[in-house]
């Protein structure tokens, strides 16, 4: 670690209209209660991290009577993405690491977006997540936006979406290419074609098992910035993690990353000197019992604590030279 503070930037995202499940959006609130900013500040690595609380938004008037076929919630969505991806930019922009607490993984248009506006599209993306994300509304079977975030921001997949009305401001500039999956292990059918078609960074848990955690990492770096010159955006969906692991999630699947895989692949991350934003998303306070909520949001502070450099191995003596005698 260096002794130059990296700057971090904390921005609660408290939406959940990209899925059904009520409590999601509460993800913010418990994740900061339970001591997110006081973790952060025992990392060895200074850091000087300012929290900028919630996003708030407001459907403008022309937007309220917007549908789009097969898309839920899509004003509230269209509306709350703007204001994100506003945010993210602007803390980025201050030199800050920006670290987005969700809600529901709709969000990652709006921090993908923010990511890329503000560092001129040199920005690479690793999605972990069980899921693709990678539906349009044509191919979901839910209609739930957050199975659609990678399909909005791809430059390869913008012919296959109809007219978004407010959601101009949202460019797809991100290439497929500088995408990399880790964790997937529920993909839809529509979304395999896609990523068999168009070459896809895919490396599933059956990839994890094969070849480990740090070659998978390694892996996908070379793939997607193999001059090691982009700004990383990690969206990092809880339910990666086996359900055994962060339980409190709407889809918690079985079959999963350990929580130490997760850490591994964080703390890879944070040495890369990269690391530009990273969004923990999916966390759902309300499902599952107390040991389970609180065990999820432990996993889920354990994932950013590594990618700001918190170091397993603890704190390096600095004043300290002997034992006490007594
Ligand atoms: C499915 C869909 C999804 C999270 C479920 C599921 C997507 N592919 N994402 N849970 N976090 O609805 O499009
Ligand atoms: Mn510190
Ligand atoms: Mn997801
Ligand atoms: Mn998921």
């Amino acid at each position: 670690h260096s002794d130059q503070s990296l700057k971090v930037g904390v921005l609660g995202v408290p939406f959940d209209k990209g899925q059904a499940k009520k409590g999601v959006g509460n993800g913010p609130e418990f994740i900061r209660k339970k001591g997110l900013l006081e973790r952060i500040a025992e990392i060895e690595q200074k850091i000087d991290v300012k929290d900028y609380g919630d996003v708030s938004y407001k459907i403008p008037d022309e937007l309220q009577k917007e549908i789009v076929p097969n898309m839920k919630a899509y004003a509230d969505i269209a509306a709350c993405n703007f204001e994100v991806s506003k945010m993210v930019e602007d803390i980025i922009k201050t030199g800050r690491i920006c670290i987005t607490l969700g809600g529901d993984h709709s969000l990652g248009v709006g921090t993908v977006d923010g990511h890329i506006k503000a560092k001129n599209e040199n920005v690479c993306v690793i999605w972990v997540d069980a899921h693709a994300d990678l539906n349009t509304n044509k191919t979901s079977s839910t209609g739930n936006v957050h199975g659609m975030p990678m399909a909005l921001l791809a430059t390869e997949l913008s012919d296959y979406w109809p007219y978004l009305p407010g959601m101009d401001w949202q460019k797809p500039v991100l290439s497929l290419r500088d995408v990399a999956y880790i964790g997937l292990r529920s993909v839809d059918t529509y979304e395999r074609l896609v990523i068999d078609k168009l070459g896809i960074n895919a490396f599933g848990m059956e990839d994890i098992e094969n070849f480990g955690i740090n070659t998978i990492v390694e892996m996908a770096l070379n793939k997607i910035d193999p001059a090691g010159e982009k700004s990383i955006h990690v969206s990092f969906d809880i339910d990666s993690l086996d359900s055994l692991e962060a339980p409190s999630t709407g889809t918690a699947l079985r079959g999963g990353m350990t929580l130490r895989e997760g850490i591994q692949l964080m703390e890879i991350l944070y040495r890369t000197g990269r690391l530009g934003a990273l969004d923990l998303v999916e966390v759902n306070p309300s499902i599952g019992t107390e040991t389970e909520v609180n065990r999820t949001i432990d996993a889920a502070i354990h994932v950013i604590m590594a990618a700001l450099g918190h170091c397993r191995r603890g704190i390096r003596p600095k004043n300290v030279h002997t034992l006490p005698l007594q």
